[in-house]
């Protein structure tokens, strides 16, 4: 139930051949840890080296599904892979110069067919897709700069075997999506200018005429960084862009771009305080496709009541799941996360705004208690949840009177026991249904 709708790839599977040209993977992992290449990879290497005229400084790219020094992707589609390679040289100043070299196989042969030099210090991504139409793969190569002001994205076409240059512009993140679900593929990019604190979308598309531009909007510019872009659907169907964003002591935020009328829109951009406060929560939780149903859902936080001596760090919340269709909210879910010991439980209707938890966190213990609204207090225990190591539970189980076991995976045992209140009270299976693994590897810090 809980995981990510779009979650990137990473594993790939390798197929080494001998000779020839006939390579059929379309990614590499891990290249630069193989003390020496063999067939294919061998020749491409070689290729390089020659065009080089020596020992060759690869680079590979540092985000993205393609990680490897050597990238291969059938680009015109005739069933033979070409070879994208990124290497580093010296400038005049020392500096370094990044290039990206393609490699052809021509009758059996590696042959390097073109190279681009570009003012950077790495990449940070490669990516492949049709843009123009013209049943050829661009090339879209993030590189990283020595400023700090983000990152510049180029797109290549192939011409006469050749990389050709299209599009070069700033970017912070960037994705490739139909945003307007007309058959044509838009390049979204965002890009934070983190000096004067601004942050703007912007949508491109190719066509055999040029770089055309499909309109921009602001976002939030007082975020430190992004996290990769979530190509989602709002609650209506319509494609959308989900962007998490950190604002540092101040939480995280979630941008949301999709299309409306003729251009790109980001509804929680307030025009007044040029931010973003519609999804400002004062945790890193991040956007995730809680229901599982191909639409992202935001979160909400809400501090549950305390004691008035309670410190911001040690307040609990509780978290709610909620789908956008553009403008409004509904909610999906309404949780206590518990990420440092890998759980959430679903919080029945009746016991929000009644209820409040105790955190015993050298016991990895939470006890649910109902809330006086009146007296502002504490009153009778409704639940109290529990995680022990396996090897822990067996040997002290026969201590824990009334607890029962609810879940285990491999290395925990979760384990609750009911309180003994005579309201809000709950038959057990509904207590347990409510109960649920985090299934994320994600290092969420909230409580
Ligand atoms: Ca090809
Ligand atoms: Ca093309
Ligand atoms: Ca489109
Ligand atoms: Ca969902």
């Amino acid at each position: 139930m809980f995981k990510k709708s779009l979650a990137i790839i990473l594993s790939t599977v390798l197929c080494f051949s001998v000779s020839g040209c006939n390579f059929s993977s379309t990614k590499v992992d891990d290249m630069l840890n193989a003390p020496k290449p063999s067939g294919d990879l061998y020749n491409i290497q070689t290729a390089l080296e020659k065009y080089v005229g020596g020992s060759v400084d690869l680079r590979y790219p540092r985000s993205g599904e393609y990680r490897s020094a050597f990238v291969l992707q059938d680009i015109d589609n005739d069933g033979i892979d070409e070879a994208f390679a990124f290497y580093g040289t010296k400038n005049d100043d020392n500096t370094t110069l990044m290039h990206i070299n393609m490699i052809n196989c021509i009758e059996d042969k590696w042959v390097s067919a073109s190279d681009i030099q570009m003012q950077s210090s790495g990449v940070d991504c490669i990516k492949f897709c049709d843009l123009d139409g013209d049943g050829i793969m661009e090339v879209v190569v993030g590189w990283n700069k020595y400023s700090v002001l983000g990152r510049e994205l180029t797109v290549f076409s192939i011409n006469s075997g050749k990389l050709v240059q299209r599009m070069q512009v700033n970017y912070s993140v960037f994705s490739l999506c139909d945003i307007n679900s007309d058959g044509v593929t838009e390049i979204v990019t965002v890009y934070l200018n983190s000096v004067e604190k601004s942050s703007i979308a912007k949508a491109f598309v190719i066509d055999k005429s040029g770089v055309l531009d499909r309109g921009s909007c602001m976002l939030d510019g007082t975020v430190l960084s992004y996290d990769e872009p979530t190509i989602s659907k709002l609650k209506t169907g319509q494609i959308a862009i989900y962007i998490d964003a950190t604002k540092g002591a101040a939480g995280m935020i979630t941008e949301l771009i999709y299309w409306k009328n003729d251009g790109i829109t980001n509804p929680f951009y307030d025009t007044t305080t040029y931010q973003n406060i519609t999804t400002l929560r004062s945790s890193t939780t991040r956007c995730t496709d809680f229901n599982g149903d191909g639409i992202l859902n935001i979160p909400f936080m809400e501090a549950l009541p305390s004691v008035a001596s309670t410190s911001d760090s040690e307040k609990a919340y509780m978290t709610y799941w909620e789908e956008c269709d553009g403008t409004d909210f509904s909610k999906i879910a309404v949780t206590v996360m518990n990420y440092v010991d890998g759980y959430y439980f679903e919080i029945p209707s009746d016991w929000v705004h009644n209820f409040t938890i105790v955190r015993k966190l050298d016991s990895k213990q939470r006890i649910f208690y109902h809330w006086n609204q009146k007296t502002l207090s504490t009153c009778e225990e409704l639940l109290r949840i529990q995680v022990f190591s396996i090897i822990e539970w067996e040997n002290s189980k026969s201590n824990y009177d009334n607890y029962f076991e609810v879940a285990r995976d491999e290395t925990n045992v979760y384990v609750m026991k009911l309180g003994d209140s005579s309201v809000l009270t709950l038959d057990q299976q509904t207590i347990v249904n409510g109960f649920h693994i985090l299934n994320t590897s994600k290092g969420e810090t909230i409580n």
